[in-house]
């Protein structure tokens, strides 16, 4: 149905070569592709396991933040707070239903995700331990989240580069509240600004880490730059953040974490750029594979909250068979 391949003996789909020149003709020309379209197999696996990723991510990066909204220091930012989450919320939601139109279901995406076969960002698994750090993700969980989603919007697959659109525009918002508190810190008192470092300081790296491994460690990268479900590289977009967002941090007064840094006018095709020092991919790949401070509570929280809202899963399925049933019945 989703595929256009002769089943061989095995059972495997076997794709013609024909059939794939053709799709990667639509792709080199720019077409969307759609739901009903036929698609090699490995480009739909290949955005079922991305947009199933992206999808867990949203769901999973409302607790961090979600531990601070009852902590919030004014009413307004409790606010901001609450309808950032809330929007976090609606992503995962656009994304799972992106991904259910590649055949995949919620609730196979849902058990994936508890038995850990599916991945979700790596920032997720890092701990909120004060206010600042509220400051921090937005502007750079956020700020890194915009400038590896905004060229999804341009995704050669339709369901998931519109889903796209939306979630940009929110996610805008979402850096700009992060960013005004961690000025707010910094023009505060010394202690605030203090606050405001340490969360830096704390956030800076695993931010790096959420653009992925480097190019050349990078499994999926070639594959899904040809597809143009990628557009960019993850260092090509990593050194796009670091480039944005080194001075954000000299205008708050704060020092990036990295003696290393240092501004090389060659980079960037002689543009100029930040080099930076080299990331812990020890610690990286430890909290992908699921052993980061908070990866096991993270787990339990969405397991908990799936079992706990069984019964509201039940009621509108119940409802549902019965409003058919009642239809059904006056025809
Ligand atoms: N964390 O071949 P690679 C947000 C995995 S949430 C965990 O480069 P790919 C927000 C990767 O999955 C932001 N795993 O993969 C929400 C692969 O493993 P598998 C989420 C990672 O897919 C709330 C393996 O490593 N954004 O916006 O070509 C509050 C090899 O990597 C990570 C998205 O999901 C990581 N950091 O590139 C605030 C964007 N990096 O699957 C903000 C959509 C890599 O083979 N996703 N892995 O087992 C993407 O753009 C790409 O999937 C990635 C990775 C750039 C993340």
């Amino acid at each position: 149905m989703y595929s256009q391949g002769l089943i061989g003996a095995d059972g495997r789909t076997e794709e013609s070569e024909a059939f794939l020149e053709a799709f990667q003709k639509r792709i080199d020309a720019e077409e969307k592709i759609e739901p009903k379209d036929a698609m090699p197999e490995g480009y739909r696996r290949t955005l079922i396991r991305q947009i199933g990723q992206h999808a867990h991510s949203e769901i999973v990066g409302m607790l961090p933040e979600g531990n601070w909204i009852t902590r919030a220091p004014s009413l307004k930012r409790k606010a901001a707070l609450l309808a950032k989450v809330q929007d976090e919320g609606g992503h995962g939601l656009y994304l799972y239903a992106a991904a259910e139109t590649l055949g995949v279901s919620r609730e196979q995406m849902t058990e994936e995700l508890h038995s850990g076969k599916a991945k979700y960002s790596s920032i997720f698994n890092y701990p909120t331990l004060s206010w600042a750090d509220i400051g921090a993700i937005g502007w750079l969980v956020d700020g890194a989240a915009i400038m590896n989603q905004i060229p999804l919007c341009r995704c050669s697959f339709g369901p998931y580069a519109r889903a796209m659109i939306r979630i940009c525009k929110e996610e805008s918002f979402h850096q700009r509240q992060g960013y005004e508190i961690m000025l707010t810190l910094c023009r505060g008192t010394p202690e605030q600004k203090e606050m405001a470092q340490d969360a830096l300081n704390r956030f800076w790296w695993p931010a790096l880490m959420m653009f992925g491994p480097h190019d050349k460690d990078s499994a999926h990268s070639e594959q899904s730059m040809k597809w143009k479900i990628k557009r960019f590289s993850n260092d090509q977009l990593r050194q796009k953040f670091i480039d944005a967002t080194v001075p954000q941090a000299e205008y708050l007064g704060l020092t990036v974490p990295d003696p290393d840094l240092r501004w090389d006018p060659e980079l960037n095709d002689g543009k100029g750029g930040y080099r930076h020092g080299e990331i812990d991919w020890d610690e990286f790949w430890r909290v992908v594979k699921g052993d980061g401070v908070m990866n096991r509570d993270r787990i339990a929280a969405r397991r908990k909250a799936w079992e706990e809202g069984a019964w509201v899963r039940e009621a509108a399925l119940a409802h549902a068979a019965k409003r058919e049933g009642r239809r059904a019945a006056a025809e």
